[in-house]
């Protein structure tokens, strides 16, 4: 089978991308492991930047994010008992974010592609590359029915996340990563019960970070900093609430909702970045090439701007036979990339603490963030990065 892109996996930026290069008239096939249910099901991301928000309404894909989503207008930073808030389109020249579920914006992409005849392949396995420093670059894959298969491209996205097979298939020593890993991870909840909050509530207290989010107006996000070794068995419903109450600090009078939790995972923390993002006719998006750690909300809005900047490059090879895009794309992507790095490690780097952190340490956390949110300049520098920064015009 032949096909211009061959997409590997079915995550926010294989499922954009294709989308994006469809409505350009560029055909491609995507490739997913899991089944159709299980990536619509999969709990992870909540919280979309302004940017991606509007591309996702410029691509035809937002009617119901429109309907369902819940606009953020501000976010609230809670230490020493008592709420600040950052008021998003006050300091940002009127962004703000809008909280939708990762798994709605699968739901509304896969439907987009399926009306639109789009190729989706689920549950394949034994996905492998080949030729990708050649200009016919090929996938082999078994459906789901174990029939073994092949597709010759012209490119391939590795859109396959961190556990995918497209960044391995980079021969050793072309590409340098950068990772730092972080001594903590976070338990993760969802419950039956009100939202306990309009807008989302990082907290810092002596016993650690906590995060309450929301996902509908039943059902509640809630992440708590725990060991990145710690085991679900040891978190009974009691526990993790009497450590929300603790955290949360609840002297002035405002406690989180409570109710019915019906879902516990816990999740290791990590920033990592792939450089370049390219070899030969294989481009890596979103998760495949980097990661961040989850307090600056950026991943999946990473991953967006990833094949923003992949499907200009595509589309300006197949209209113009220009490479200099496609040529461009690791350097244009990694500048946002590291920006965003930096304030996802910053965000997490104020709101934890760290095992073997001193009374020293958490004085200064409660001094920066007395200070982001007490000054405009400080309150702007968390603001801009939260609602996303603006697209540099030259690399787009
Ligand atoms: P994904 O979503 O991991 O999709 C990759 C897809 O590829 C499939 N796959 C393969 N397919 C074919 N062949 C193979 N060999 C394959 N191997 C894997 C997988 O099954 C999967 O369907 O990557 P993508 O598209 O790059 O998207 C990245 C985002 O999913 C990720 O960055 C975010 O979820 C991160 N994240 C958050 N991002 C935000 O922007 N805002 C948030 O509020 C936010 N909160 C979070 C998060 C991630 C979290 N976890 C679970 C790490 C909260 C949490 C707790
Ligand atoms: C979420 O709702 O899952 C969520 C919100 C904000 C974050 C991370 C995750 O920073």
């Amino acid at each position: 089978m032949r096909t211009q892109v061959a997409v590997i996996g079915a995550g926010p930026a294989g499922l954009m991308l294709s989308h994006m290069l469809h409505l350009q008239g560029i055909e491609s096939v995507v490739l997913e492991t899991r089944s159709r249910d299980a990536i619509e099901a999969t709990i992870r991301a909540g919280v979309l930047e302004q940017g991606t928000v509007d591309l996702m309404n410029e691509i035809g894909v937002g009617r119901r994010m429109l309907r369902e989503g819940f606009p953020h207008e501000g976010t609230i930073l809670r230490f020493d008992g008592r709420d600040r808030r950052i008021d998003f389109p006050e300091l940002t020249g009127g962004k703000k974010v809008m909280v939708y579920a990762q798994h709605e914006v699968i739901k509304d992409l896969v439907e987009a592609r399926l009306a639109s005849g789009g190729d989706i392949r689920f549950e394949v396995s034994g996905v492998s590359l080949h030729d990708i420093d050649t200009a016919s670059p090929k996938v082999r894959f078994r459906d789901k029915d174990n029939q073994a298969h092949e597709i010759v491209a012209d490119f391939i996205a590795g859109c396959d996340g961190t556990q995918g097979v497209s960044r391995p298939s980079i021969p050793a020593g072309v590409l340098k990563g950068y990772e730092r890993l972080y001594p903590f991870g976070w338990l993760g909840i969802l419950c039956k019960a009100p939202p306990s909050s309009d807008e989302l509530i990082y907290a810092l207290h002596e016993r650690g970070f906590a995060l309450v989010s929301t996902r509908s107006p039943d059902i509640q996000r809630m992440y708590l900093q725990c060991d990145p070794t710690d085991k679900i068995e040891n978190w009974s419903d009691d526990r993790i609430w009497e450590e929300f109450r603790a955290r949360l600090d609840t002297r002035d009078g405002w406690a989180p909702k409570e109710g019915a939790i019906f879902s516990k995972v816990i999740v290791g923390m990590r920033s990592f970045v792939t450089d370049p993002m390219q070899y030969g006719r294989l481009f890596l998006a979103g998760d495949a090439a980097h990661v961040v750690p989850p307090t600056g909300a950026k991943g999946l809005n990473l991953a967006v701007a990833d094949v923003r900047v992949l499907s200009k490059a595509l589309v300006a090879f197949y209209r113009s036979g220009r490479s200099d895009l496609l040529d461009g794309y690791s350097a244009a992507a990694l500048k946002r990339i590291w920006k965003a790095q930096r304030f996802s490690w910053w965000m997490t780097s104020m709101l934890h603490r760290f095992p073997g952190g001193d009374e020293f340490q958490y004085r200064i956390q409660i001094a920066e963030l007395e200070y982001i949110t007490g000054s405009r300049a400080g309150s702007t520098a968390l603001a801009e990065n939260y609602v996303g920064l603006p697209f540099d015009s030259a690399a787009l």
